[in-house]
C-alpha cells in the first residue's frame, strides 16, 4: 500500500489474493464498533473477472445488542453488558430488520443463475447460511477463489468475520426464504426472501 503526499490521501494497493472478504474497523471496543454496523464485504475478482451471472446479492449477517429487549420503537441504547454476554436481541441480514424481506426483497426469474456474495460480521455468531428451496451448485467456502468450489450443498458454517460466494439455479418460482439455519434467530430479525417468477417447472416440482 502506497500513501501519496499531499492534500488529498490517495490509497492504491495491489489486490494479490481473489476472493471475498470481510472488513470491519479496528477501533476499541472492536466488538462494540462491530456490533454498530461498521464491516462489510470486499470482492476481489480473479483475472478477467467473475463468470458472468443472471444476479448478484449482497447479503451480510450482524447482530445488534440493545438495552431493550428486541422489538422496541425508536431510538435505542447500546448495551456493552449483552455484548460481553453474547446475548445480542437482534440477528439481522444488511443491517436492519426486514432490509431484504419487507423492505429491499431479492427478485430473479425461473432460469436464472444466481450468485450470493455472503460474508458474516458478527461479532460473535456462526451463521449456517442455507436459501430454503434451493441447494448450492458452487460454493466458494470462506469466500476463497484460489479452491475450487463445493457442489450440491445446502447449509455452510460462515464463521464471523468470514465470507461465502454462493451461487445456484432458481428452478421453480416461490419466495424462496434466505436463513440462518439456527432458526431462532428469524425470531430476532434475520431472514431474507427471494422473489423467483415465471412459469412452474411440473418436471421438479408440483
Ligand atoms: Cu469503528
Amino acid at each position: 500500500m502506497q500513501v501519496d503526499p499531499g492534500k488529498e490521501r490517495t490509497f492504491r494497493f495491489k489486490a494479490l489474493v481473489p476472493g471475498l472478504f470481510a472488513y470491519h474497523c479496528a477501533t476499541p471496543m472492536v466488538a462494540e464498533h462491530i456490533a454498530n454496523g461498521m464491516y462489510g464485504l470486499i470482492l476481489v475478482e480473479p483475472e478477467g473477472g467473475l463468470a458472468p451471472v443472471d444476479r448478484e446479492f449482497y447479503v451480510m449477517q450482524g447482530e445488534i445488542y440493545t438495552e431493550a429487549p428486541f422489538g422496541q420503537q425508536g431510538p435505542q441504547q447500546f448495551s456493552v453488558e449483552k455484548l460481553l454476554d453474547e446475548h445480542p436481541e437482534y440477528f439481522v441480514f444488511n443491517g436492519s430488520v426486514g432490509a431484504l424481506s419487507k423492505l429491499h426483497p431479492l427478485h430473479a426469474k425461473v432460469g436464472d443463475a444466481v450468485r450470493i456474495f455472503f460474508g458474516n460480521g458478527g461479532p460473535n455468531f456462526t451463521s449456517s447460511f442455507h436459501v430454503i428451496g434451493a441447494i448450492f451448485d458452487r460454493a466458494y467456502l470462506f469466500g476463497g477463489l484460489l479452491s475450487p468450489p463445493l457442489r450440491g450443498i445446502q447449509t455452510i458454517s460462515v464463521p464471523p468475520g468470514d465470507a461465502l460466494i454462493a451461487e445456484f439455479k432458481t428452478h421453480v418460482p416461490g419466495a424462496y426464504s434466505i436463513v440462518d439455519h439456527a432458526l431462532s434467530r428469524s425470531e430476532r430479525g434475520l431472514g431474507g426472501i427471494l422473489y423467483v417468477e415465471g412459469a412452474e417447472n411440473p418436471d421438479v416440482f408440483h
